[in-house]
């Protein structure tokens, strides 16, 4: 048996073609501002593993309804005759091209398909819509109104009564920014409808559903791989025994940058095409409006953790805090560096917001010597990147397909942070960080990627439940810097967050 179909049709501009790409999870559905775009219906079928699980039909929008129908109710004197009336003017009319929308739109409704019949609720609702609804309802089809909010106003009530008159079910609908759920919903919705579409819906729900675990699993596994490789990059240079590696080091530092830089990059290139999204355009806040990004002194205020937190991560204790140790957690405190050698790894490396990764000289066995920079031991970066990253995987997750505009992440914003997580995940997020800091040469074993990708994986469940802010272009304020809950005394270090970015702060 074929895949249930549907069609979704209505009067042009009303959103029909991005409820077929937010329902058929398809980019090649042409949308666009300028009606009469669509002027061939088109199938799209919504595919899972190479399996058709329903089709959404793409028409063209009504142009010459009340005509249309005239034309029927000349012809059909009986409501039993309707059903074939609209066959007939389909007939007809495909030879005469008098109509070639409504002919357009109403093919493969009488090929079987149910009806999606899409207005806008944020339009008054007006009588000129009730010769389409009437044709609707000739064909017979199963249908369903679905009401689509373009703009801000809203004339819910009135289109819900006159819908009612038509259609069985009426519900309001996203075309652009329709939830999952909200999706399922309507195919479940369909199911009733008909009794032979009941079963192929019903499973086509419980595979959306696995097909949509599965990805945010692979989602997961790409941003743990991307923090192991991260924490553990080193960047080497060789360096003559009499030469200065001070001068050097800059240059290294800068690799090392544009390393972890590309690879962050890449993992946001993988988790798009894995919900589909293959050559979507980013706006980076942060690096388009204000130069922030990871290296940025803000970025550390904002989104690191505090010092209360990291202690319950277990990786740092109280005591090593309160022996004076700065732990490059926050604030103007960074720019002092501090020596974490002692507590993390045994290196006697310095730490200031410049130093995400250790700095170090070493002798090479036939001789000379290599400057190193890496891996990451500086404690907050880890958190840093995965905030960001859960974030951005949010993001691409609650997108549609409708939507056609670049993708805007604010990496300021609070939903950026790695802070909501909560100290148990963060526990075992350090266990696997701590080990992967202390992996020799940067080779660490592959099981501790699979652990990470578990812990992120829960964490990601809960990040991707609520839709991601409104993207903002100012960062959070003061307050987010300062209201730290950790009660050591900072005196003249208390982190004074940037209130804009000058080129001073920039770490480049
Ligand atoms: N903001 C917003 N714009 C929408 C929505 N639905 C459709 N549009 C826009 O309205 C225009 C027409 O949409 P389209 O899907 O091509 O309508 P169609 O002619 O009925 O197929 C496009 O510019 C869409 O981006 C919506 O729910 N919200
Ligand atoms: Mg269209």
């Amino acid at each position: 048996m074929s895949a249930p179909a549907f069609a979704v049709v209505g009067h042009p501009n009303k959103g029909k073609s991005s409820i077929v790409a937010t329902l058929a999870q398809d980019n090649s559905v042409q949308i666009s501002p300028i009606p009469g775009t669509t002027v061939k219906s088109r199938y799209f079928p919504m595919k899972v593993d190479g399996e058709v699980q329903y089709i959404l039909v793409d028409t063209p929008g009504f142009q010459r309804a009340r005509q249309a129908l005239a034309w029927m109710k000349a012809r059909a004197s009986t409501a039993a005759e309707r059903v074939t009336v609209v066959r007939q003017f389909v007939e007809t009319h495909q030879k005469s091209g008098k109509f070639p929308d409504e002919c357009e739109l109403l093919k493969p409704l009488i090929e079987g398909a149910g009806i999606l019949y899409v207005i806008d609720g944020s339009r008054p609702y007006g009588e000129e819509y009730e010769a389409e609804m009437e044709i609707l309802r000739w064909t017979g089809q199963p249908s369903i109104a679905l009401i689509n909010l373009i703009r801000q106003d809203s004339y819910i009530d009135e289109w819900t009564a006159a819908l009612e008159q038509y259609f069985k079910i009426v519900r309001v609908f996203n075309a652009v920014a329709a939830e999952f759920q909200k999706r399922l919903e309507l195919l479940k919705a369909f199911g009733q409808l008909r009794e032979e579409w009941q079963a192929p819906l019903a499973r086509a729900v419980a595979t959306l559903e696995e097909d949509r675990r599965a990805r945010q699993e692979r989602g997961a596994f790409a941003i743990a791989e991307m923090l192991a490789e991260m924490i553990t990059l080193t960047v080497t240079k060789r360096i003559a025994s009499d030469e200065d590696p001070a001068g050097k080091e800059a240059d290294l530092a800068k690799r090392y940058r544009t390393k972890l830089r590309r690879r962050e990059q890449e993992a946001r290139r993988q988790i798009e095409r894995i919900y589909d999204y293959e050559d979507l355009q980013r706006q980076e806040a942060e690096i388009e409006v204000i130069e922030q990004d990871l290296f940025s002194l803000e970025s550390w205020n904002l989104w690191g953790l505090k010092k209360n937190q990291l202690i319950a991560t277990g990786a740092l204790s109280g005591a090593a805090l309160g022996s004076g140790f700065d732990l490059a957690v926050g604030g103007a405190s960074l720019l002092l560096g501090a020596a974490i050698g002692s507590v993390v790894g045994g290196t006697s490396a310095w730490f200031s917001y410049k130093r995400i990764g250790e700095v170090k000289i070493m002798g090479l066995p036939l001789g000379g010597r290599e400057l190193r920079v890496g891996p990451a031991r500086n404690l907050n970066f880890p958190y840093v990147v995965l905030g960001r990253a859960l974030y951005h995987h949010a993001a691409v997750m609650h997108r549609t397909h409708a939507q056609r505009d670049v993708l805007r992440l604010d990496t300021t914003a609070e939903e950026a942070s790695a802070r909501s997580i909560t100290d148990a995940r963060r526990k075992q997020l350090e266990r696997v960080f701590t080990r992967l800091r202390n992996s020799e040469n940067g080779r660490y074993e592959p099981s501790l990627v699979e652990q990470l990708a578990e812990i992120i994986d829960g964490i990601a469940l809960k990040f991707t439940q609520t839709t991601p802010g409104e993207p903002r272009i100012n960062p959070p304020r003061a307050r987010e810097a300062a209201d730290s809950s950790s009660n050591q005394t900072e005196g003249a270090n208390d982190p004074q967050p940037p209130r804009k970015m000058a080129g001073s702060q920039h770490l480049d």
